[in-house]
């Protein structure tokens, strides 16, 4: 990115927040020789900072934000809910746009086109998987939410792309991010207490949608399972510079491409493909994030239905959703980790049987509540922790059998005995599954250490029980 970043000659910037975001932009900006003055509210940040050669600044005490340019806010910072972080007040209040770092990227380099992807559940995926048709034709550069920062990608070659993964956190400090074509897989209640509701929820999902380059007509990809995406699709429709393309995978309402049984037809086009094909793409939600893929290359970039399927059948997946792990005696253990809330549990509750079910972490407003439908796929559930009480009430509320194991190491030492011992019962083997419906953060740094743990631990089974 650096060389990019030599627009900004001559401007100083503020970078709040060193994890994975902060620090790719700090060091980006250092080295294309940009003035640039880094905080974080943790002490190793900052001796990483002074490692890194950065110069730390306290803001909050004795930070003057004189001449700043922006301040760099890290995503997982607040700047309005539930409450605004001191030093982004402190910014407001003198000026200074508190933005993000893929807006830093689109001042940058609006140019090239991007393909922006947000949405509740399947964004990591459905951004992969963009990302990995779209590389057979062109340099394709992929990051944002999904765990790369923008500022660590390279720019892409000519006639090259970027495909981003956008969350409610980076859409909302990015009004420049003009994308070629975006893509709204989903609403489901989420982040709430950062949007201060559902509304501000949905409002920093339509930030997807706010930005186009000038005179171009955008390709906006609206999947209309559900209400709220009926009605966003109907705004967007209204506005001249984007072109609507909708989606119906996990309902049967009408759309411009359609699935069903899994196979995707494109209505406009005439034109089918079988998604069945790829085994590591199952289940509805799978086929609703390929359906957006093929939406948003057929429309956004011409690609041919042939090519796309071509390459969509060598996708491998990404670990930690819905990841077979290992079969042992007929059981297979699978990593949902990924799986941080109660929606997108349903997804790996809707397509198993018999399930020995790990489950719990800090716990997502809304707890379980729409998992009901799914008792009956659960032999046994398993909690773990912060929220073992919570959910041992739903438990006994639907009637579900379980053990409090507080932590994933004594919950897959438990259901691995169970599932061997009761492999024979009637409906069959069963399957263990990590899917906690709640974010890592009470026991571990995040949603991958807490799926690589399980990994671990499964591998380090015994077959004999
Ligand atoms: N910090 C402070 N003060 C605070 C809070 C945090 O100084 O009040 C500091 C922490 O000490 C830490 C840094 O801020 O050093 C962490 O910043 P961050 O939470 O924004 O994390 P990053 O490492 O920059 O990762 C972020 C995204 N994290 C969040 O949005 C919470 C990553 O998404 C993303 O992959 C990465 O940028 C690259 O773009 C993770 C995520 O959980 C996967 N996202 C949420 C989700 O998917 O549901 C939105
Ligand atoms: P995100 O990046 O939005 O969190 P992922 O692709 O990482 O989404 O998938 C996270 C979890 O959500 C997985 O465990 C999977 O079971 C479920 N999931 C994936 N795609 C969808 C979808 N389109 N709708 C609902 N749930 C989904």
């Amino acid at each position: 990115m650096s060389s990019l970043l030599a627009n900004l000659e001559g401007k100083k910037y503020a970078v709040l927040g060193l994890g994975r975001t902060g620090l790719a932009t700090a060091r980006a900006l250092k080295k294309a020789k940009i003035d640039v003055l880094v905080w974080d509210d943790h002490e190793e940040a900052r001796e990483a900072a002074k490692r890194a050669r950065l110069e730390l600044c306290d803001f909050e005490n004795d930070g003057d934000f004189k001449g700043l340019e922006a301040l760099v806010l890290s995503p997982g910072i607040p700047h309005k809910y539930p409450q605004p972080h001191p030093i982004v007040e402190r910014a407001l209040h003198k000026d200074i746009p508190v933005i993000s770092d893929i807006e830093v990227l689109r001042q940058c380099d609006p140019e090239t086109p991007l393909v922006a992807i947000t949405g509740t559940n399947g964004k990591s995926t459905t951004t992969a998987l963009i990302g990995h048709i779209l590389s057979t034709q062109r340099d394709t550069q992929i990051g944002g939410n999904i765990g790369v920062p923008v500022m660590d990608l390279k720019r892409p070659k000519k006639d090259g792309a970027y495909v981003l993964e956008l969350s409610s956190y980076q859409l909302e400090l990015t009004p420049s991010l003009k994308p070629q074509v975006s893509v709204l897989l989903n609403i489901t209640p989420d982040h709430l207490s950062r949007h201060g509701g559902l509304d501000g929820y949905i409002a920093a999902k339509k930030q997807i949608f706010a930005s186009t380059a000038d005179g171009v007509q955008s390709i906006a990809v609206i999947c209309i399972d559900d209400e709220h995406t009926v009605k966003i699709a109907d705004e967007i429709r209204a506005l001249e510079n984007w072109q609507v393309v909708t989606v119906a995978a996990m309902s049967d309402r009408a759309a411009d491409i359609t699935v069903r049984g899994g196979i995707l037809t494109d209505n406009r086009a005439e034109m089918t493909i079988d998604l069945n094909k790829n085994n590591r793409m199952q289940g509805a939600h799978n086929h609703q994030n390929a359906a957006a893929a093929y939406a948003a290359l057929h429309y956004g970039f011409d690609m041919d239905a042939k090519s796309f399927e071509k390459a969509y059948n060598k996708f491998g997946g990404l670990n930690h959703r819905q990841f077979l792990v290992r079969t042992i005696n007929g059981v297979p253990y699978i990593n949902d980790s990924k799986a941080t809330n109660a929606n997108a549990s349903a997804r790996a509750l809707a397509s198993m049987k018999n399930v020995y079910w790990i489950v719990g972490g800090q716990p997502k407003e809304g707890g379980l509540d729409g998992l009901d439908d799914y008792a009956d796929r659960i032999r046994h559930a398993f909690l773990i922790g912060e929220s073992v009480d919570d959910f041992a009430k739903w438990m006994q509320l639907n009637n579900i059998e379980y053990d409090i194991s507080h932590t994933v190491d004594i919950a897959v030492a438990q259901a691995h005995q169970m599932a061997q011992n009761r492999r024979g019962a009637p409906g069959g083997a069963g399957t263990v599954l990590l899917s906690p419906a709640c974010a890592s953060f009470d026991q571990f740094t995040s949603f991958e250490a807490r799926g690589d743990h399980f990994e671990a631990l499964v591998n380090a089974l015994e077959d004999d029980v």
